[in-house]
C-alpha cells in the first residue's frame, strides 16, 4: 500500500496546529502508520533537504526546520502521496487555495506548516530517512465490508 511521509513544521506546532493538521488526514480516511515528536538535527535537516542545498534559502530552511520540534508522520492509503499534496495545498500559502492546510492558516513561504513528500520515490527516501522499519506500524482499520 502506497505511503507518503509528512512533517508538521516547528510553526505548526508553535501555533496550536498539530491537531487540526493530522486530523485533516485522518478525517480524509487515511491510515496513521507512524508518528513521533521530536527536535531534528542539523544532519538531518540537511538530508532531508538535500535537493535544495544549492538554492538561497537552504540555510534558513535548515535553521527553521531545527529551530523547535516538529511532528514527523508516516501515512498510507491508496493515492495518499499526491492526495497529501492537495490537501496541503501550495508551496506559498499566499497562494494556496482557501479550504488547503496552508492556504487556511499561513501567510508566508517560509513558514508553511508542514511538509509533504512531492512523489512516490521521494516519500520512499524520506520514509527511510526518518523513521526505522520497527517504528512503523501496519494495521487495518475495521472498516464494515461495504466501506472497505
Ligand atoms: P513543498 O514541496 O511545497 O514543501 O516546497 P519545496 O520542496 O519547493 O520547498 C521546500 C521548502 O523550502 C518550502 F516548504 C519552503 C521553502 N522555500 C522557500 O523558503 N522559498 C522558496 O522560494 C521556495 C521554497
Amino acid at each position: 500500500m502506497e505511503r507518503t511521509f509528512l512533517a508538521i513544521k516547528p510553526d505548526g506546532v508553535q501555533r496550536g496546529l498539530v491537531a487540526e493538521i493530522i486530523g485533516r488526514f485522518e478525517t480524509k480516511g487515511f491510515t496513521l502508520v507512524g508518528l513521533k515528536f521530536m527536535k531534528v538535527s542539523r544532519e538531518l535537516a540537511e538530508k532531508h533537504y538535500d535537493v535544495h542545498r544549492e538554492r538561497p534559502f537552504f540555510g534558513s530552511l535548515v535553521e527553521f526546520i531545527t529551530s523547535g520540534p516538529v511532528v514527523a508522520m508516516v501515512w498510507e492509503g491508496e493515492g495518499v502521496v499526491a492526495s497529501a499534496r492537495k490537501i496541503i495545498g501550495a508551496t506559498n500559502p499566499l497562494t494556496a487555495e482557501p479550504g488547503t492546510i496552508r492556504g487556511d492558516f499561513g501567510i508566508n513561504i517560509g513558514r508553511n506548516l508542514i511538509h509533504g513528500s512531492d512523489a512516490l520515490e521521494t516519500a520512499q527516501r524520506e520514509i527511510a530517512l526518518w523513521f526505522k522499519d520497527e517504528e512503523l506500524v501496519s494495521w487495518q482499520p475495521h472498516l464494515t465490508p461495504w466501506l472497505q
